[in-house]
């Protein structure tokens, strides 16, 4: 342990961390922008800066190392004017309209902005030759708006070892592009939208659907129904100032009624159905010499980059759409049957926490008879506008029920938000059909949490299960190439395209990378989860009565050939 005085403090730190780590834990906020925590460590912007006795040079506390009896000063009249200056000319470079910004309150650099202190900013906007990339289904990018703080570069390069975004230029024409400046949607770009979580302003920003959503509500002639996904109600508190990790199921149900939908289901309804139709084709692969290890194919970010990167492992993908998907084409054929309702004038809305799933439902594939499964998908935050649009007070609402039957919902299917979930759901009802009975076993906590790369396994009536659960796309990346190599050998493996899994998709609501510190955001989004699984009183999907009386109904057995003709898709290579 090593000693140093901060401020006039004596604060205790580790060797190996910076001064800016060891001032957070000693109740000192030492302002950053380009920092983001293990991802953009680079101390570029400058904004961090701090006095240490004896040294000439300012230094940047994001990556300055402690050291024992350092002295540090983090606020004096030099440090104030240094940062605001700089600020200022970050400030001088940016398009600085931001009433009409959709980041005005959740952006960086304008709290910044508040908490230095900055009262004008002396210099007009007036870069040229600027990039608005608003041709990809899911992701636009404004560079008028970006203040080359490189973490979104970062983010997809080192976290996500994708590497679509790079600096370009020089000097005042420094610009964050794709290669060659091409357009986002000519690129491998596999919209997981982590880039527009680091982003800490608007450079980056999904393409929003909210119009289309406004437009079908106001259709008298159309029945529009909306699904939301199991991490929506995890973080849409977020948007209205509730802590991170608090449940909302009850009150989001209560606002989708407010705007108008006709019926509110839910997607972990679809969860369930996922489960029997994927479980049932694992069974299928593993008794007639199909192609292992199975890979899950719910997350839409995780399947483009398979099918960019990885084209050799197409055949392991699980031929199972995503249960959004899956929803989508019940609803146009079991639900419109039952209701007497023309598939061709029903809309359904996916609420979801990610933007792929843009780019997931409007895939030629995720149609049957030519009409979409799902015609409009919109991310928690394009979710929380339409609330606060609408004149919604989300934080005085009650609770409401979904409504029945697609609605109905295992404690399996809550769980498929956060990484492990849908390796712990199939465990669940897998187990109980090859044993043939109801298994006291529930939880399979080797699955949870937030390490990249959890192992397990089970045995199947003396059969030996190895599985698998990784999230993030880098970390997909190490087990394929493993598994090419001959070091691994699975069965089954849950691969999420994010960190942590949908609860951090890139569709969730923004957390400063001043929270980023404070607390790890995959967990605390992921208990909620739990909180919701461990509440109900049927957690295995096999169990749920009104999955059992849909196949009784409608579709007869699990990877029927109805099951295939709506439920199942292909990829591209
Ligand atoms: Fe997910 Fe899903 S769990 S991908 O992470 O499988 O986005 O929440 O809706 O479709 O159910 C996202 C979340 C979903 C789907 C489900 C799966
Ligand atoms: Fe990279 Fe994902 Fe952003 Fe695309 S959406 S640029 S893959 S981080």
């Amino acid at each position: 342990m090593l000693r140093l005085t901060i401020d006039g403090n004596v604060v205790e730190a580790t060797e190996g961390e910076t001064i800016l780590i060891a001032a957070k834990r000693a109740g000192i906020d030492i302002p950053t922008l380009c920092f983001l925590k293990e991802t953009n460590e680079i101390g570029a912007c400058r904004i961090c800066l701090v006095e240490i006795e004896g040294q000439r040079n300012l230094q940047p506390a994001c990556v300055y190392p402690v050291a024992q009896g350092l002295v540090v000063r983090t606020n004096s009249k030099t440090l104030r004017n240094v940062r605001k200056s700089t600020l200022k000319l970050l400030l001088s470079n940016h398009n600085r309209e931001c009433l009409t910004c959709f980041r005005n309150k959740s952006c960086e650099l304008q709290s910044l902005a508040e908490e230095l202190n900055i009262d004008d900013v002396p210099f007009k906007f007036n870069r040229e030759n600027i990039t608005y990339d608003d041709a990809s289904v899911a992701i636009v990018r404004d560079s008028s708006k970006c203040i080359l703080c490189g973490r979104c570069i970062a983010t997809c390069r080192d976290i996500q070892k994708i590497g679509i975004l790079d600096f370009t230029h020089r000097g005042i024409d420094t610009e964050v592009t794709p290669a060659f400046n091409r357009s986002m949607d000519k690129t491998a770009c596999v919209n997981c939208g982590q880039c527009i979580m680091a982003c800490p302003v608007a450079a980056l920003k999904e393409k929003e659907d909210i119009e289309k959503v406004w437009d079908a509500l106001e259709d008298n002639d159309i029945h529009v129904v909306v699904q939301a996904a199991p991490a929506i109600r995890t973080a849409l508190g977020e948007e209205f100032g509730l802590p991170i990790g608090t449940r909302v199921t009850g009150k989001m149900v209560s606002a989708l009624k407010r705007l108008g939908f006709s019926k509110v289901f839910d997607t972990s309804f679809a969860a369930d159905l996922t489960i029997m139709e994927e479980g049932y084709e694992l069974l299928n692969r593993l008794e007639n010499g199909g192609r292992l290890p199975m890979i899950t194919s719910c997350s839409p970010g995780w399947v483009s980059y398979c099918e960019f990167n990885h084209p050799d492992f197409i055949e392991n993908l699980s031929t199972c759409k995503s249960p959004h998907q899956m929803f989508g084409a019940i609803v146009k054929s079991y639900y419109a049957e039952k209701n007497q309702i023309d598939p061709k004038k029903i809309f359904v809305v996916s609420v979801m926490p990610c933007i792929a799933k843009k780019a997931e439902s409007a895939r030629e594939e995720n149609q049957v008879n030519g009409l979409r499964d799902v015609d409009a998908v919109i991310t928690t935050r394009e979710l929380g506008k339409m609330i606060r649009q609408a004149g919604i007070d989300f934080n005085k609402l009650g609770d409401s029920e979904f409504d029945s039957p697609l609605g109905e919902y295992t404690g399996a299917a809550a769980i498929f938000g956060a990484t492990g979930g849908v390796m712990e759901a199939t465990l669940r009802t897998l187990v109980d059909l090859v044993e043939g009975k109801d298994m006291d076993k529930i939880e399979y906590n080797q699955v949870r949490g937030v390490k990249g790369i959890k192992e397990g396994k089970i045995s199947l009536k003396g059969n030996e299960l190895n599985f698998a659960v990784v999230h993030g796309t880098a970390m997909a990346n190490e087990v394929l190439s493993q598994i090419k190599d001959g070091e691994k050998k699975y069965h089954f493996i849950e691969i999420m395209g994010c960190s942590g899994g949908c609860v951090t998709g890139g569709g969730q609501p923004h957390v400063s990378a001043k929270k980023k510190l404070e607390l790890d955001v995959r967990v605390e989004r992921a208990k909620v989860l739990y909180q919701e699984d461990a509440l109900k009183e049927v957690r295995k999907s096999y169990q749920n009565p009104f999955i059992k009386k849909l196949y009784e109904e409608f579709l007869g057995q699990p990877n029927s050939i109805k099951s295939h003709q709506l439920l199942h898709t292909h990829y591209s290579v």
